[in-house]
């Protein structure tokens, strides 16, 4: 196993083998059929993934609750969260997020519902959504797919018009954000009224782990880059995982330009200029788990270039 999978906490018996629980061995038979499901369960990633401590989670829990005025009276009524999952060929991470989302919200007394945005990937991502839905319920998990790759910017945009939520959390269905920090984003909003949560990996506590160099490389000089250049007032500009109150991310979708990954980096710039509250959490980022990343040079080319719009415009 390599040293990443150890970094999300895996709990493991002395063998090396970890149990998984009964929970998600119901979903995957859904899923799968009782043989794949079998099959499934001997690979060490879904145990490991599974087997997650939860050992940063030190907040108190209790459903989260707000007081809504209508019609002169105060009524309480449980807030709602709605996660945008994006996703492109991730037919076999799609069930382990899925099950870790659904325990992590169950956990906390948390409302949710989870969309998943699925651009006609090839490897039958969709059928093993669907699947999910089954297992779940259609008010839980929605399904918003469209024709094609359609980029992942326009992704957000798409679903977030499904979205009936009270926040919005955006995540990558790859495994590299773990559902486990969902509940500090939540504490942390609910804490300071701030309009936006993100994840940091460039602050203390947070951190990278299962990329090569290059990689690291890449990423920490996109972010560099964008602090001296834009000053955004958050440390972590490129990453995906975050928690926004929902009429702020409808204002700043309505702002922003840009369609590929730099969407996230123009997000968090365009949120300054406008006067918003960001907030960090700071959280492990792994390499994902399944399958391969959908970033090409020409999304990291449309990076430099929209930093270097936002910079002439900005
Ligand atoms: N719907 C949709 N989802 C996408 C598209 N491109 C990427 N995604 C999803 O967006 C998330 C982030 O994509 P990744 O390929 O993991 O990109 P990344 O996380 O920046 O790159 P890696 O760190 O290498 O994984 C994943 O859940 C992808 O499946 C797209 O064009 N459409
Ligand atoms: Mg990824």
């Amino acid at each position: 196993m390599r040293k990443l999978k150890c970094e999300v906490g895996v709990a493991q018996d002395a063998d090396g083998s970890a149990i998984v629980e009964q929970g998600y061995t119901k979903v995957l038979a859904t899923v799968y059929g009782p043989r794949e499901c079998e099959n499934r369960l001997k690979r060490t990633n879904d145990r490991a993934i599974i087997s997650c401590s939860y050992n940063k989670a030190t907040f108190s829990s209790g459903v989260h609750m707000r007081k809504m005025i209508t019609d002169k009276k105060s009524t309480e009524v449980m807030v709602k969260y709605s996660v945008l999952l994006p996703t492109y060929n991730e037919v076999d991470n799609l069930p382990i997020i899925v099950y870790l989302l659904v325990r992590e919200f169950k956990k906390n007394d948390i409302d949710f519902e989870i969309i998943v945005i699925d651009d006609n990937s090839p490897d039958g991502t969709i059928e093993v959504a669907k699947k999910l839905q089954t297992a779940y319920g259609e008010d839980r998990i929605l399904l918003r797919p469209r024709p094609g790759k359609l980029g992942l910017g326009t992704a957000y945009i798409h679903g977030l018009k499904s979205a009936t939520g009270d926040f919005v959390i955006i995540l990558d269905a790859d495994m590299s954000h773990h559902p486990k920090f969902i509940k500090q984003f939540v504490d942390l909003q609910c804490e300071t009224g701030c309009d936006i949560v993100t994840g940091t990996r460039y602050r203390n506590g947070g951190g990278v782990f299962g990329w090569d160099f290059m990689r690291k490389l890449i990423s920490c000089t996109a972010n560099y880059l964008t602090q001296i250049m834009l000053w955004p007032g958050c440390s972590d500009v490129t990453g995906s995982f975050r928690l926004y109150k929902k009429e702020v991310l409808e204002q700043l979708v309505a702002s922003c330009i840009s369609k590929g990954y730099v969407f996230q980096m123009e997000m968090i710039v365009r949120a300054k200029q406008l006067g918003f509250t960001v907030k960090e959490v700071p959280i492990t980022f792994v390499d994902r788990v399944y399958g391969e990343s959908k970033i090409t040079s020409k999304e990291i080319i449309g990076f430099w270039m929209g930093l270097l719009k936002l910079f002439a415009t900005t």
